[in-house]
């Protein structure tokens, strides 16, 4: 990608404040759906003077807030939203309107809102009142805070992120009994953040039965707990395993019987393939997932075309024997599935590379 542009002139922080207006939205991520996590600056002569952050569904939008506590400092001012400012009447009134109405002069955008009620009619609105609209400043970050928000408006079901951690010789754990974590606390520690961003973490039956794990941010401080997901097509996991809780929901096949996990504050969701489950989580406002094993649900959701993004810790020891991350058939080399804008970064004494297997939704 080479070095970044050398930008002069009056725009020259705009990447800068987008950052900032982004990191105001990531405050809302993991608890805004089926809303987009959206942050908002206002900047006046080169000085923020409002921010805001979209906290929940049913409440204001980021610009509002932002709009707030800048008071009559924003005529004239910048706004940086991470998301095309709305131009529907929903819960809340339109956002454009707002930012026109309090005398904003020109509003750089990261990403367009690929909702069908506003889909660049946020822009053209701007544009109308006479505003200077840029659009694509910090694009890429905030698609990604926005995946699952997009990928629920678009396609009708979350976006999926396949997370798991081995060793050097590629196992996830030891054939039967002594297992303990792969990876170092820190990335133990990076896994309770994604769990605090996303709004769910699945696991299968097996997984359940075998480690029962809890699968919650009790380490981070101020984290929330993603909504357990447990894929049991015979309705047989323990009903007192740790996921299953209040919040959770069981995948199970049509005509089990589950009242013992409703007993316990699930929803159940009966669906006969992976993309009816996915719908059926997409319509309890899951947006996102972090799909946490094991090896038999992550390579039945791989066949299937359903995992969106991978997030992998290699830890620097070797197991011998031991599972793989993945079941599934064989394939000859040439036909294995390459990530895409693959990152790679030391956490700890472990690796952690990411990658994507699909394209988050734009518009
Ligand atoms: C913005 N700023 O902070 C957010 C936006 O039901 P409502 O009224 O909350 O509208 C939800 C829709 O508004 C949502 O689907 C998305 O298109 C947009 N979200 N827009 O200008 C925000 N959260
Ligand atoms: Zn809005």
């Amino acid at each position: 990608s080479g070095p970044p542009e050398r930008v002069e002139g009056p725009f020259a922080c705009d990447a800068a404040f987008m950052t900032q207006a982004l990191a105001e939205a990531r405050t809302g991520m993991g608890r805004t759906s089926p809303n987009p996590p959206v942050g908002c600056v206002i900047v006046q002569d080169g000085e923020v003077v409002g921010r805001g952050a979209h906290p929940r569904a049913g409440e204001a939008h980021a610009e509002v807030f932002a709009l707030r506590e800048a008071g009559v400092q924003a005529h004239g001012a910048t706004a940086f939203v991470t998301l095309e400012p709305c131009s529907h009447h929903g819960r809340t009134p339109p956002c454009a309107d707002a930012l026109i109405a309090a005398g904003v002069r020109r509003v750089v955008v990261a990403a367009l809102d690929p909702n069908p009620q506003v889909a660049g009619r946020g822009v053209t609105r701007l544009r109308a009142a006479g505003m200077d609209v840029q659009v694509g400043v910090g694009e890429a970050e905030a698609l990604r805070q926005q995946a699952g928000f997009r990928s629920l408006v678009v396609r009708g079901r979350p976006w999926v992120v396949f997370k798991y951690a081995m060793t050097l010789d590629g196992r996830v754990a030891a054939c039967g009994e002594g297992n303990g974590p792969v990876s170092g606390a820190e990335a133990r520690r990076r896994v309770m953040v994604w769990r605090n961003e996303l709004d769910a973490v699945a696991v299968g039956r097996g997984t359940v039965a075998l480690d029962d794990p809890a699968l919650t941010t009790r380490d981070l401080p101020g984290g929330r707990h993603a909504r357990p997901v447990v894929f049991d097509r015979s309705g047989r996991a323990p009903v007192t395993a740790q996921v299953v809780r209040p919040g959770g929901v069981l995948v199970t096949a049509p005509g089990v019987a589950a009242a013992p996990f409703e007993e316990r504050g699930m929803t159940v969701l009966h669906a006969d393939t992976l993309p009816d489950a996915l719908s059926g989580l997409g319509a309890l406002n899951v947006a996102s997932v972090l799909l946490e094993g094991g090896p038999t649900l992550a390579g039945a959701f791989l066949a299937a075309g359903l995992v969106d993004e991978v997030r992998t810790f290699i830890a620097p020891k070797l197991l011998g024997a031991g599972l793989s991350p993945l079941t599934g058939p064989s394939r000859p080399m040439a036909l294995a599935q390459e990530l895409r804008d693959v990152t790679t970064e030391v956490v700890g004494p472990d690796l952690l590379i990411t990658g994507f297997l699909n394209d988050i939704p734009r518009l």
